[in-house]
């Protein structure tokens, strides 16, 4: 039986460590096969990768590239050469076909094929396409022939994947594989409720990653997930985060989790990101809180009607204004998330935003502040910094590049945003929110000594500002 080494390369600790769900479903489709091992490497070093491939002797390997850098602008880090070190190193010295996937690898396959050498690259979801490229590869069929995969030499071209089925369970053990032990004091365990993403905002990945069609899991396999998850772990501390592209998207299907959540009596935490104003009704945030959710993330990106148009955003500023009523009227815990600099942003257009961010959202509740945004390929954002002269169509954006609106520029943007955060303290630029180690240890044992439960961001936010205080007092 041949051996297959799946590894997954993320060692991101900000905005906390997360475990490699993507792989952990390819496990599920190979391990009756093949003879399979899976390997979250996020606390692996670069010798201990060595020993396990040296003991396991695998024939092909399996890796999983998620991030690539962190998107601040500025102060970007590249995660890509911790990954070559780590991983990449260890790999070369062995006989392993190398194979490449994940959200990371799906955005820059070209250029990644080429830096890591790689034999293969599969972009996209890849429950059906790997199983069928390990079995052409073992039986001498046509790697080419596979959608989604890509050959050492050849150009990727667009990913033409999306479109699984999923309407079976993901599995029923899948917990016992992803060993959320190291996630437990920071993380969160993710639950994914469907794929897609049919919004057309114009710097956006999430379409060329997951396709435009929202494709819905069904509700009872998500929630005997969560239960079953639940069940098994017993940490009191465990959070269940929804890792969708928008969580409330297509209509009635976060209803219908949170209702059949509510239904079983779970007594669980829930968290997510991705909430679009549109479909934020209160009926959907009571259920919310019935069913468990602690805090949730809102992402409108811009508060100016100028901007939402600019950004294609599906919602006008009348429904982010009711959203924004209804989230504090439910005292739902809620970290907002701005990005700031887009085709067409004034000063006047920033105002617009914080105006709404002093009328609409509480002290308690964070606001994090993107400045520019980070060019992706195949993205009207791309095309429009073809035509403005920014990029060339062939420059790669593996080394990230960020896109600011020409009528302010890099200072002038910079200096806007000092401003007018320095009075309002809960409002977070992208680079702090990597938070000083001191005040992380502060509020992790703060957390533990005093159990709290309230959402992490609020203890940094408290902590911040009394630390504030006590310096003013001196
Ligand atoms: C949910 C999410 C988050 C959540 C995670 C919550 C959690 N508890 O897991 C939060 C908000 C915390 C988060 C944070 C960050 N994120 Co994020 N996140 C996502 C998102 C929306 C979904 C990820 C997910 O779980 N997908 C579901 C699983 C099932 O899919 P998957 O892992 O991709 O796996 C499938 C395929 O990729 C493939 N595959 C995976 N591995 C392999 C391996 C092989 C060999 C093969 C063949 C195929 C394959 O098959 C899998 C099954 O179909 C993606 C965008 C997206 N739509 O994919 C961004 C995304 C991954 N994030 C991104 C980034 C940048 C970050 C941050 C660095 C942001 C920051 N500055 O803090 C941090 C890093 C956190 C960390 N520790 O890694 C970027 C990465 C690209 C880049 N620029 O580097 C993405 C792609 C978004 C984007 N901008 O386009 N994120």
């Amino acid at each position: 039986m041949k051996k297959i080494l799946l590894l997954s390369t993320n060692q991101a600790t900000t905005p906390y460590p997360v475990p490699p769900l993507g792989l952990a479903l390819l496990y599920q489709r190979l391990r009756d096969a093949y003879q399979v091992e899976f390997l979250d490497g996020y606390l692996l070093s670069s010798d201990e990768v060595r020993r396990h491939l040296q003991e396991f002797q695998p024939d092909y390997i399996g890796l999983s590239i998620r991030n690539i850098d962190d998107m601040v602008k500025g102060s970007t880090h590249s995660y890509l050469p911790g990954i070559l070190e780590t991983y990449l190193a260890p790999i070369k010295e062995s006989r392993a076909k190398l194979i490449l996937g994940g959200s990371g690898f799906t955005i820059f396959p070209d250029e990644l094929m080429k830096v890591f050498g790689a034999d293969f690259g599969i972009t996209g979801e890849a429950e059906e396409a790997l199983p069928l490229l390990l079995q052409a590869l073992e039986q001498g069929g046509e790697p080419s022939q596979i959608a989604g995969v890509v050959l050492a030499g050849e150009n990727a071209g667009v990913n033409p994947t999306s479109s699984l089925p999923l309407d079976k369970p993901f599995s029923s053990d899948l917990d016992t594989l992803l060993n959320y032990a190291p996630y437990s004091e920071r993380g969160a365990y993710p639950i994914q409720t469907k794929r897609g993403c049919g919004h057309r905002c114009i710097y956006c990945s999430y379409p060329i990653l997951e396709g435009r069609t929202f494709r819905k899991r069904t509700v009872a396999h998500v929630v005997n997930e969560i239960e079953t998850t639940h069940d098994r772990i017993r940490n009191p501390g465990l959070v269940f985060e929804f890792v969708d592209s928008t969580f409330n998207d297509p209509p009635g299907h976060a209803e219908a989790i949170c209702e059949e959540i509510i239904r079983r009596k779970l007594s669980v935490t829930l968290r997510t990101m991705g909430m679009n104003p549109v479909n934020i009704s209160g009926n959907l945030l009571d259920l919310m809180k019935r069913a468990g959710f602690a805090q949730i993330d809102s992402t409108p990106d811009s508060a100016s009607p100028v901007m939402l148009v600019n950004y294609h955003k599906n919602f006008t500023i009348e429904h982010l204004r009711k959203a924004a009523r209804l989230i504090r009227e439910h005292e739902m815990p809620t970290m907002w998330f701005f990005i700031f600099g887009g085709p067409g942003e004034t000063e006047e257009t920033l105002l617009e935003s914080f105006a709404f961010i002093d009328e609409y959202i509480g002290r308690d509740d964070m606001v994090h502040i993107t400045e520019g945004l980070r060019i992706y390929p195949r993205t009207p954002l791309a095309e429009l910094a073809i035509a403005e002269g920014l990029i060339r169509p062939e420059t790669s954006l593996l080394a990230p590049l960020f896109y600011v609106s020409p009528q302010l520029g890099d200072a002038e943007l910079a200096n806007i945003i000092t401003r007018e955060i320095a009075n309002r303290p809960n409002c977070i630029r992208l680079t702090e929110s990597r938070p000083p180690p001191e005040l992380l240890q502060a509020a992790l044992r703060e957390r533990k000594e005093r159990n709290q439960t309230e959402p992490m961001f609020r203890t940094l936010l408290r902590l911040k500002r009394q630390h504030s205080q006590g310096e003013r007092n001196v």
